[in-house]
């Protein structure tokens, strides 16, 4: 049996609203202080916010342009001898006809859709599998019942088979929402649930961000407005070993089984390896949130590692933050140096095999 889900409904907001405010005397006064409320952000209308997203089979290349961006001299070792492997994305689409694509920024690389929320909102992600074999959606952080946990074999949306579609609810509650010490706004992730390891290594991975509540941009714009500018970057090694390279993508034999292995875990930031992660760029004077993801196995302990800037981590300041697999960090800069500077793992090993990129200031125009 399910647990009874609570849903902050408007409604309910409502009538506590006048339930507070009767012993104040007159209508009039009710009335009165109903329009002044009514333009407080703080008691804005919760929304629903509603999401079409599909799960898609793909090609997907860690490095398109089949080089090494940061230090090219360097080529991308073993780990440029496959570069096409079969994976799974989760793909937006407009609506319910799931014919027309919402397109992402380039730096996003393989994550899927960010959805947006605020502190109060509820989130409905409609998802159809358009892949073969059962999939889902779980996400972290917002509430949820046990139908819409989207894991555990919970349900039908514990596992959506090939060609179905599953509406998921969940609330972005306060508990959902930044805590005292966090900004005003946090990321939260989601990926498929039903064989968790394998699926996140399919590439079956998101983020949601949860704005608190005021901090809204506007009611259809659910992104924080004290900042220009955000980005999010999952630090993963996406472990292929025993996963289908595209037969064209292979460029070149492996020497040995060592070899093989170690060329097939791909250290990359948003599925992208040896600066191939394009288009993180800002102009001088943004103050920018980043959105960090860890996620993977014991090799996953990364340091996320800034040149030319530095960040504030819940109030401490610091130019790197540690990721361990499921770690989820927001942090904030405002880009003080124009530059085209590193941005990368800390950890040895990681450096070396491509875990790196550049995030770039221009000069203000
Ligand atoms: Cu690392």
């Amino acid at each position: 049996m399910s647990l009874k889900f609570i849903k902050p409904s408007p409604f309910i907001k409502r009538t506590y609203r006048l339930r507070f405010l009767l012993p104040l005397t007159s209508y009039t006064l009710i009335a009165f202080t109903s329009i002044l409320l009514s333009y407080c952000p703080t008691f804005a209308e919760a929304a629903t916010r509603e999401y079409w997203i599909a799960a898609e089979k793909v090609e997907w290349n860690y490095a398109p342009s089949g080089k090494n961006l940061i230090r090219p001299a360097m080529g991308l070792g073993v780990w440029g001898k496959a570069l096409v492997y079969e994976k799974y994305r989760y793909i937006q689409y407009t609506d319910d006809t799931y014919t027309t694509q919402v397109e992402q920024p380039v730096w996003m690389g393989i994550l899927g859709p960010q959805i947006h929320a605020v502190e109060g909102d509820s989130v409905k992600v409609h998802f159809r599998n358009r892949a073969d074999k059962p999939l889902s959606i779980h996400v972290h952080g917002l509430q949820y019942d046990e139908e819409n946990e989207g894991a555990d074999m919970k349900g039908s949306g514990a596992a959506v088979q090939p060609g179905n579609t599953f509406t998921y609810h969940w609330e972005a509650d306060s508990d959902a929402a930044p805590g005292p010490n966090d900004p005003s706004s946090i990321v939260w992730l989601y990926h498929s649930h039903v064989d968790a390891v394998t699926e996140v290594y399919d590439g079956l991975i998101g983020t949601i961000v949860v704005t608190k509540k005021g901090m809204e941009r506007a009611t259809d714009d659910p992104r924080p407005k004290d900042i220009d500018k955000a980005f999010t970057t999952l630090f993963l090694v996406f472990d292929e070993n025993g996963r289908k390279v595209v037969k064209n993508g292979q460029r070149e034999e492996y020497a040995s089984a060592e070899e093989a292995e170690e060329g097939n875990l791909k250290h990359a930031i948003n599925g992208l390896i040896f600066g191939n992660l394009q288009g993180l760029e800002v102009e001088q004077g943004d103050k920018v949130r980043w959105y960090l993801i860890g996620l993977g196995t014991e090799v996953d302990m990364h340091t996320a590692h800034w040149h030319g800037q530095t960040v504030l981590n819940a109030g401490k300041r610091t130019d790197v933050v540690e990721l361990l697999p499921g770690s989820m960090v927001t942090v904030d800069m405002t880009a003080k140096t124009p530059g085209n500077w590193l941005y990368h793992c800390h950890v040895a090993d990681h450096i070396t095999a491509g875990m790196n990129t550049r995030w770039r200031v221009v000069p203000k125009r």
